[in-house]
């Protein structure tokens, strides 16, 4: 997850990890929470009218049997939003997963700073 420390924006961020379906059927991850925002969301990238946004992802994540699925900068993320503290580098976050079977995944986050992404997920990037 990113830190919020320094960004121009610090109630929000994004956490980025990797999604393993060991199983024979294909499952989504449908939603996430965290007490630590508000609202959480799953975002995709998309272009849309020429340039790159990100919006929510509808029906979810989709993580193919025997496989696995990447959420990263410039792809899909989980976005969280109103966030109720800052986020500083060192720190741990629980983030809740739901997936379409039924399963719920309890994580502890750790939080990084990394910035060279920073515009790909901010919706309204500043020109520079
Ligand atoms: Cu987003």
């Amino acid at each position: 997850m990113r830190a919020t420390t320094g960004a121009k924006d610090t109630t929000m961020t994004a956490a980025f990890l990797s999604l393993t379906n060991p199983g024979d059927t294909e499952v989504k991850l449908t939603s996430a929470t965290s007490p630590i925002a508000a609202v959480v969301q799953l975002h995709e990238m998309a272009m849309q009218d020429g340039k790159m946004v990100m919006r929510e992802k509808p029906g979810g994540i989709t993580v193919p049997a025997g496989s696995h699925t990447h959420l990263s900068p410039g792809g899909d993320h989980i976005m969280l939003m109103s966030l109720k503290q800052p986020l500083k580098p060192g720190d741990e976050v629980p983030l809740t997963l739901k997936f379409s079977d039924n399963t719920t995944h309890d994580l502890k986050v750790p939080v990084k700073a990394f910035t060279e992404e920073e515009e790909h997920y901010h919706p309204t990037p500043s020109t520079k």
